[in-house]
């Protein structure tokens, strides 16, 4: 059980990280991912390139301005900037909180293989404390959902439920804000209204999960998907229809005292995640802060800018700083694509594959 001191550092945080016009940047990839990314430009997937990569993300000139918080992997909350600076103590000092994911990635479901449930709630308490001790103020879950014309099945929803239940008030009880993130994944020719009901009876279990095990909710975030239509079922991703379908799901399914929602990106091109949170916006006001919590879709244009050279550095953060920008812009329904002149960059918008 967590004392009212306790709740009342947990709402703190957590209002921080969802403030008027910020979002948070995830920069926790795990070593494959990261190599992915790096394949795309060409760039080794050696410690000190994923240390540059990270210092070009975290330390863009003033993005405390559009940026709340920032998802950190094991790695980089051990690592420091080119200047010997810790990148906590450099985060901190923009007034940034730094979070850390504290998933270990995705196993099969037992029974049904395409599934898949997450790993890492072994010897979980001792970690979240040591990152605790360490500077992080909130930490990251990822579920994932799969839809086929079989799956999800309830007992791989349940699973992980409770899984992030039990995960959220370890947080919790180490004084961390959990931020809970069950993906329903984007692949897959599946239409809307299908994905708007397995968002439905994914959210529905997590909440019921999330009150079971006696998780604040008004302590902790929700990283979400979005209702989007599969990317091969050749069906128009129309912003306000998005929000609409998000919307209905977040208004039968969330707590009126959670902290707040933060979008993951998914797959979505950079301006289509733009788009989409601002269309959210557009039928507000809304009864929770909710804003971004992207990885692709801040960071693809500036990577292939960056392409792992200093000389491009300063270029790459003005771009991510423009994505940032229009993001902030977006969680206030303020975005207009007018506002992209001048950054058409080598991305293009495309979404980049997982
Ligand atoms: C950064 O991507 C995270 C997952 O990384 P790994 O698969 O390497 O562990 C992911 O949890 C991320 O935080 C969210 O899914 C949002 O990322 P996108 O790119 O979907 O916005």
């Amino acid at each position: 059980m967590i004392n009212i001191e306790q709740v009342a550092e947990l709402n703190k945080i957590a209002k921080q990280m969802v403030a008027p016009g910020k979002g948070i940047l995830a920069a926790d990839e795990s070593m494959n991912t990261v190599g992915k990314r790096f394949a795309a430009i060409n760039l080794e997937n050696t410690e000190d390139n994923r240390r540059a990569f990270r210092e070009m993300l975290l330390t863009a000139p003033g993005e405390g301005r559009y940026i709340s918080g920032v998802i950190l992997f094991d790695e980089t909350i051990h690592q420091a900037t080119s200047s010997h600076k810790t990148f906590v103590d450099a985060l901190q000092e923009e007034n940034i909180l730094p979070g850390i994911k504290v998933d270990q990635g995705l196993a099969e479901f037992p029974g049904s293989p395409s599934e898949k449930v997450t790993k890492g709630l072994d010897g979980l308490s001792g970690r979240l404390r040591e990152y605790a001790s360490m500077g992080a103020r909130f930490a990251k879950w990822r579920a994932v959902i799969t839809i086929t014309d079989k799956t999800p099945s309830d007992a791989n929803i349940r699973q992980n439920a409770r899984d992030l239940a039990a995960y959220a008030l370890a947080c919790q009880e180490a004084g961390l804000v959990p931020m809970v993130e069950p993906e329903v994944l984007l692949d897959g020719n599946h239409s809307l209204a299908t994905c708007e009901i397995v968002l439905d009876k994914t959210l529905r279990a997590v909440f019921e999960e999330l009150a079971k095990a006696g998780a604040v909710p008004s302590g902790m975030v929700l990283k979400s998907s979005m209702a989007l239509p599969g990317k091969d079922s050749g069906q128009p991703a129309i912003p306000d229809e998005i929000a609409r379908a998000t919307l209905r799901v977040f208004a039968e399914t969330l707590p009126q005292d959670l902290a707040g929602v933060v979008f993951l990106s998914g797959g979505q091109g950079e301006i289509q995640a733009t788009e989409n949170l601002n269309a959210m916006h557009q039928h507000g006001p809304l009864p929770w802060p909710v804003t971004f919590s992207y990885a692709r879709a801040l960071q693809d244009s500036a990577t292939k800018v960056w392409q792992g050279k200093d000389a491009n550095l300063a270029a790459a953060q003005r771009v991510f700083l423009h994505r940032a920008k229009m993001n902030s812009l977006a969680s206030q329904g303020q975005y207009a694509p007018e506002l992209e002149k001048g950054f058409e960059t080598s991305a293009g918008g495309e979404a980049t594959q997982d």
